[in-house]
């Protein structure tokens, strides 16, 4: 009975987000003076992946102990979990669990709530935060962390400034045993203040050096590390952290509308661009696809195949472009072909594995800048863009240079602020033989590592 009564709340919702129509019976989740946007309620049997990544990876920063798998983490009675375990996995001692928002929703401010159980004992080290879209690192937004061996305290950070000049400010609140029972972790991120929140009581506030940019969410449970510390002989594993829901909500103001847009293999250009539109105010939406992907519709608010789409704000607007691949679409021209580094990390993590055609295997450099991988593309080519699947160690800044000779060369694309991951760059439309990437600025310590990269064209 309970479940269909889940089932039946449900329905009513996403039917209602689908329509948006905001003024329906009030819902659990309902917030006055708040719209809903975004949500996982975690009640399926298995994670929405049109909601969240899942990360498998060991990650290269401070100094974290843990691997994570998709293995440990999974959907239980409503719940997300995230658990963590002590077992050998891809050079590491323990395994984990962590989510992210990465490309499938951000949003510029909101309230921002958790549910959740915490993990505790030695070196565990649950957090629900949030990274600006575009990369680089601070900002961050910390909605709640907990290091394990205190599980009677909560951190809630603000962190600004730029590496490795890097600041913050925060405040910790001593509360009960978060590992005993669930509570709810709130940020209300507004244009010039943050307000935390612990089961809906204001604990800290921040005014100065808000971000003003889109921020994802990721959700984890770090083992070990500079601040939590390593586990002991005390820790008990596996352990596990507990996430009920995740409410995305933005204010509502009056005579305004929210566009929230989302797009996956493309992105979506909004003419003009604002943060709020006035309610009956017109704007312009351009679904620009990746690379060897081509737009195919509009879903949401609107439909259709028209592009660009005009878009009356008459109401708060959900709007979603779908691309779909391009068969006709430019094909990979560098997989096999002729590289060289500046440097590698190691013989194991040599220059060819970029072009191998295989993810799982990659080039990394010394950990220094700069530092630069070259294609010979085997004669003059016809290129139309790249593609580059960065590892955790990315590079913050870098360009994309093509060369005739593989003496002279020519900057056909620039990144100042890179957010690392996969990156798609298209319109070099460009004939050279050689490619290169050089990577002037690291966004870590590490040094520049790419799982591949991809350069689309046509031999001429
Ligand atoms: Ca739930
Ligand atoms: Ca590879």
């Amino acid at each position: 009975m309970k479940r269909i009564y889940i089932n039946i709340l449900f329905f009513i919702y996403f039917t209602c987000l689908s329509q948006l129509s905001y003024s329906a019976a009030k819902k659990p989740f309902e917030l006055p003076g708040w719209v809903l946007i975004w949500n996982d309620e975690f009640e399926e049997s298995e994670l929405d992946l049109s909601k969240w990544r899942v990360s498998d990876t060991a990650p290269v920063k401070n100094k974290e102990l843990e691997y994570y798998t998709p293995d440990d983490v999974y959907l239980e009675n409503g719940c997300l979990i995230l658990r963590s375990q002590k077992r050998d996995m891809g050079g590491r001692e323990y395994t984990s669990g962590h989510v992210d928002t990465k490309r499938k929703f951000a949003t510029t401010y909101g309230r921002i709530e958790t549910r959740a159980k915490l993990p505790g004992g030695q070196g565990i080290w649950p957090a629900h935060w949030m990274l600006p879209v575009k990369g680089g690192w601070p900002p961050e937004i910390d909605i709640m962390e907990l290091l394990g061996h205190a599980p009677d305290r909560v951190y809630m950070t603000l962190h600004w400034g730029h590496w490795p000049n890097n600041q913050h400010a925060g405040k910790s609140f001593k509360g009960p045993d978060f590992t005993k029972g669930f509570h709810s972790f709130a940020v209300e991120w507004e244009p010039d203040e943050i307000r935390w929140y612990v089961d809906d009581v204001l604990r800290y506030t921040a005014v100065k050096n808000i971000p003003r940019e889109p921020f994802y969410i990721i959700l984890n449970t770090a083992v070990g590390g500079d601040w939590p510390g390593n586990p002991n002989s005390k820790t008990r594993f596996p352990q596990h952290h507990y996430i009920d829901y995740v409410r995305v909500y933005i204010k509502d103001i009056k005579g305004t509308s929210y566009l929230y847009t989302t797009a996956e293999n493309g992105k979506i250009e909004c003419t003009p661009y604002k943060e709020r539109y006035k309610t009956g105010e017109t704007v312009n939406l351009f679904a620009k696809p990746d690379l060897c992907y081509k737009f195919s519709r509009w879903e949401g608010d609107a439909s259709g195949k028209n592009n660009p789409l005009r878009l009356k704000m008459d109401s708060h607007k959900k709007i979603q472009a779908v691309f779909e691949p391009d068969p006709e679409g430019p094909k990979v021209i560098s997989k096999g072909k002729k590289t060289k580094s500046s440097s590698l990390e190691s013989p194991a993590l040599d220059d060819r594995y970029a072009v191998d055609g295989d993810k799982e295997t990659r080039w990394s450099s010394a950990w220094s800048d700069p530092q630069w991988i070259k294609i010979d593309l085997g004669g003059i080519c016809k290129i139309i863009g790249v593609k580059l699947y960065w590892e955790t160690a990315y590079a913050r800044a870098y360009d994309v240079q093509v060369s005739i000779d593989g003496v002279e060369w020519k900057t056909v694309y620039s990144q100042k602020s890179s957010g690392g991951d996969t990156e798609s760059i298209g319109d070099i439309n460009i004939e050279a033989r050689y490619i290169r990437v050089f990577g002037k600025k690291r966004a870590t310590d590490y040094g520049y590592s790419l799982w591949e990269i991809e350069v689309f064209g046509e031999k001429k």
